[in-house]
């Protein structure tokens, strides 16, 4: 039957060749387990649902191991060290999966799965993992009516309307989602949060979400509305000092946990895009932070405070502004507040620099905040694997506590001894049947469990993984098709914000408009981060301009100030170069744009036929699928280059260099 990608990376495909098939049987005649736990039962029931369809037999889940028989056992104990982590073992020719929570047995049975759907010899699952971040979250940005913002696929898979009477088994297939790549976390609303979700009407709505996801070691949280009291309690003030204010979250939070008794906490978007927040009353989001946390604490929750932060100033660098109001309040938060930082300093762009703030708060956990969902990046339509992008910034080198001071370190708490850790992605799930819209998207969502989990992991093996796991076993396909993906990024930059370009959009985050000089902001132009101008193209960020690059210690600064050696997939983040400026490659800037915008389309059409090449092993309907998209690609990737093209030409009034030909 054809894939309708609903199954995601859990197919559990029968395996095709037998004597592999037969070897894995000697090995899996039963699953133990004392199956005191909801989580221990869904990892036994996995377990069972998994071999079941790859073997073709039927495997019974007892409750001791059966003598004389091989199987699977699961056990808790202290051996697999603290958190989330397990260890697999063989025992005899018992497989043993071992964790001191159940999570962590949950979490041993989706990797011994993934293996075994990899087909790899059973000996070779041996080993112990441990995750090196402790929150690990999606973030839905999902509103009270259905809606998501910046969602490409489908509507909210939370049925408000029918909740909390019907609970769609869709909840738990996203819990075993989840669950599978080590997802421990999630917010279910949007940060432009709707007071809504605090009401009577929703708390239990809520609660019946979160009843699905606990079983699967996953912890609820919600977006707040800073102004609820005024809003929702009908106090005169919002004020994070105002004793009536604090009363009223203290009550407000112990409702929830009345609601929902682990409760995970409360993520904050507050004085940012025009949402409420302290600094309306003149606090700092400190004030507001330790508020919130202070009505947490007594239940073990946290805040998680966005540093997402701007002002509508043309005068001032909206790169250093995230900076500017967070540093200085290093070591003024509460102990379970988390400031969730963007990759970069400006917005989810497809390449950015690392964000200023890694490393300047050692005394405040930082939480990473990466973008599933392709709001800059094609939507649904383009073909983007994410890995390389959130890899590029995990390894950048912050240079805070000198050589090696990178990002991951900073996020995985190691570098600062954070007492808290957090990593989130925004969702990129809808209500489609495929979930992502783009079936390749899947993959982001995988990728990004997969490196909050173990940051190490590399962006081939996981996309290899995720290929063996969802799409086809064949190795030179698996191959081909991870080639695609590993250089999809390059090529969306290339056609779309070559050598630092960035945000030549406005409104919906689609179609090309670097054109765009007008709006109520003046950070809402595309004109704003380009600055094209006769003499040449780029943002000055260094110290004859905007000096966003104090920001960074002078290894980094170093590596970026000087327009000669900075690498130029960053050039324009930090220059204004002259259009016929001699660049590293040998072209000067025009060319080099133009050639960038010319190859990126062309590698488009090269992912086209090499997903033409990978037909025999993948499935019609998706296969289908994505060939129209990639046709879809192709098209807009022409739209992109003949937009920037001509727009840029008319201030460098060069000509096309050859060999491409004129746009249109
Ligand atoms: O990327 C921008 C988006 C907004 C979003 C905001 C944020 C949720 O365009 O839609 O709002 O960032 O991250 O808060």
């Amino acid at each position: 039957t054809a894939d309708d990608g609903y199954r995601l990376w859990l197919k559990y495909e029968r395996i095709p060749n037998a004597t592999v098939r037969a070897s894995y049987s000697k090995s899996f005649s039963f699953i133990a387990t004392s199956g005191n736990s909801d989580i221990l039962n869904n990892a036994a029931k996995e377990l069972q649902t998994g071999l079941n369809a790859m073997l073709g037999r039927q495997i019974p889940i007892v409750k001791t191991p059966v003598s004389n028989q091989h199987g699977i056992i699961l056990t808790m104990s202290a051996i697999a060290g603290p958190g989330d982590g397990y260890a697999i073992q063989m025992q005899g020719a018992n497989t043993v999966i071992t964790a001191s929570k159940d999570a962590g047995v949950l979490y041993g049975s989706f990797a011994l799965l993934r293996h075994l759907q990899q087909h790899l010899p059973l000996e070779k699952a041996v080993g112990q993992s441990s995750p090196k971040i402790q929150l690990r979250m999606l973030n839905h940005w999902d509103n009270p009516e259905g809606t998501i913002e910046r969602g490409y696929a489908g509507s909210s898979l939370w049925k408000w309307y029918e909740l909390p009477e019907t609970v769609d088994p869709r909840y738990t297939d996203y819990a075993r989602a989840n669950a599978s790549i080590g997802i421990n976390g999630t917010v279910v609303n949007n940060v432009n949060a709707s007071a809504r979700f605090l009401t009577a009407e929703y708390l239990p709505k809520v609660a019946a979400l979160a009843g699905v996801f606990r079983k699967y070691g996953i912890k609820t949280y919600l977006s707040i509305h800073f102004a609820a009291p005024k809003t929702l309690g009908g106090l005169k003030t919002s004020d994070p000092l105002d004793p009536e204010v604090r009363k009223w979250w203290a009550e407000k939070t112990k409702e929830i946990y009345r609601t929902i008794p682990d409760f995970g906490g409360f993520l904050v978007k507050a004085n940012s895009e025009g949402e409420p927040g302290p600094q309306d009353y003149g606090r700092t989001h400190a004030d507001g932070a330790n508020m919130l946390a202070e009505a947490l604490a007594p239940f073990n929750g946290v805040v998680i405070w966005r540093a997402f932060v701007y002002k509508a100033d043309p005068a001032a660098d909206r790169f250093k502004a995230a900076y500017e109001e967070f540093a200085p309040l290093d070591g003024k938060f509460a102990k379970n507040v988390i400031v969730q930082v963007k990759n970069g300093p400006i917005d989810f762009q497809p390449r950015e620099p690392f964000s200023p703030l890694f490393g300047n708060m050692p005394g405040t956990p930082l939480g990473m905040e990466f973008q599933l969902t392709q709001e800059y990046m094609g939507f649904a339509t383009h073909w983007v694997y994410e890995a390389p992008l959130f890899k590029e910034c995990l390894d950048a080198d912050t240079y805070v506590n000198g050589k090696g001071s990178t990002v991951a370190r900073i996020i995985d708490g190691s570098l600062h001894q954070y007492p808290l850790t957090c990593i989130a992605g925004v969702a990129n799930t809808g209500s489609d049947r495929n979930w992502t819209g783009h079936p390749m998207a899947q993959a982001n969502w995988y990728a990004f469990g997969r490196l909050a989990w173990d940051h190490t992991l590399s962006p081939e093996a996981i996309a290899q993984e995720w290929t063996q796991l969802t799409l086809t076993t064949e190795s030179k396909d698996v191959a081909a098709i991870s080639d695609i993906m590993l250089r999809s990024r390059e090529i969306y930059v290339n056609y779309n914000t070559p050598l630092g370009l960035s945000r030549p959009w406005t409104g919906s985050h689609y179609a090309p408009e670097p054109w765009q000089n007008r709006s109520s902001r003046p950070d809402w132009t595309a004109i704003y981060y380009h600055r094209a101008d006769t003499l040449g193209l780029g943002f000055d960020r260094t110290a004859t301009g905007s000096n966003a690059l104090q920001q960074y210690r002078p290894e980094v600064r170093r590596a970026w100030e000087n327009a000669e050696t900075c690498p130029l997939p960053y050039l324009l983040w930090f220059h204004h170069i002259p259009w016929a400026q001699k660049l590293s490659s040998g072209r000067n800037l025009w060319d080099e744009l133009c050639h960038r915008f010319y190859t990126g389309p062309d590698s488009v059409l090269w992912m086209q036929k090499q997903w033409a090449g990978v037909r025999a092993s993948v499935d019609p309907a998706t296969h289908t699928d994505v060939s129209g998209r990639l046709v879809k690609q192709y098209n807009e990737a022409l739209w992109w280059r003949d937009a920037w093209v001509l727009y840029l030409q008319t201030f460098s009034r060069k000509p096309i260099p050859a060999p491409y030909p004129k746009p249109g």
